[in-house]
């Protein structure tokens, strides 16, 4: 297996300045970096060169995140936008190539975070959705990138929450670059048991995103089954990237949209907030291979 890690762990901003953290991360003992891919239309190509050219050289992988601004939405009713949608991704994946980064992620089926009281047609929505992930799957492997499907716990989406309903979305898809995509912060709230979501995901799980309930990077002594988690990735020979997704320090618009209405880091500076980060991928490592 390959560990990786968000970069708005260290941020309260989407977007911004993504080649310090490649070597930082590198220190810290992981493979790879997620980026966020929300704000790539602001950025020209070379800033993409750029990034592709310091991940090659420190050996840093890169992995894409995006959680849909509802103008991205798939599922709407409003044909125009998902036309204005597919735009904005074909710039997107352009820019994705260029930077060497092969694997989007999120809940790319919809978009993020839920406004409920709008209220939704889950069953029409599902319906338009995987229609434009047929088209958006296309454009996608035109640039060799593959789309992982994030189920999301109720309070943050409603078309796929958990593994049961990502499977059923993904077979519906049917593309061979769209994936199904769990995360345990997530699954933490939905599944029945993390093992059995695991083993049922099998060969169609493309990414695995780690956390603790709380979104603190996972540890010796969290809440979290770790070991099982492990085994059943182990098991069904996932050989993908981890990426831990923490997020401990509230403020900006990374705190409003993961609701972090208290300082979970307990007012740790970045120098603690990095050592947080190394005891977690090589605890991680450790246990799991
Ligand atoms: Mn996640």
């Amino acid at each position: 297996m390959k560990y990786g890690i968000y970069y708005a762990y260290w941020e309260k901003e989407w977007g911004g300045e993504f080649i310090p953290y490649i070597s930082k991360v590198k220190t810290l003992g992981f493979d790879s970096l997620e980026v966020a891919c929300g704000a790539f239309h602001l950025e020209n190509d070379s800033f993409f060169t750029e990034l592709r050219k310091v991940s090659e050289a420190e050996g840093i992988a890169l992995t894409g995140g995006y959680g849909p601004r509802p103008e991205h939405n798939l599922a709407s009713t409003d044909s125009a936008a998902v036309k204005k949608a597919f735009d904005f991704y074909a710039d997107v994946f352009r820019k994705m190539e260029l930077a060497g980064i092969h694997l989007l992620c999120g809940a790319l089926y919809s978009y993020w975070p839920v406004d409920f009281k709008s209220g939704f047609d889950k069953p029409g929505d599902f319906e338009r959705s995987v229609k434009g992930m047929q088209t958006l799957a296309d454009m996608a492997a035109d640039h060799g990138i593959e789309l992982n499907m994030e189920a999301l716990n109720r309070f943050e989406g409603y078309l796929i929450n958990d593994c049961d309903e990502c499977l059923n979305y993904v077979k519906a898809v049917d593309k061979k670059n769209v994936h199904v995509m769990l995360d345990t912060f997530h699954m933490n709230i939905e599944e029945d048991s993390f093992v059995d979501a695991i083993r049922n995901a099998g060969k169609y799980l493309g990414h695995f995103h780690v956390g603790e309930g709380n979104r603190r990077p996972p540890y010796a002594k969290g809440r979290m089954p770790w070991k099982e988690i492990g085994d059943a990735l182990n098991e069904i020979g996932y050989d993908g990237t981890v990426v831990m997704e923490p997020f401990v320090r509230p403020g900006g618009q990374v705190g409003k949209d993961i609701s972090i209405w208290r300082d979970l880091s307990h007012g740790a500076d970045d120098a603690k907030l990095d050592a947080d980060a190394a005891a977690s991928v090589k605890f991680l490592r450790e246990l799991w291979g």
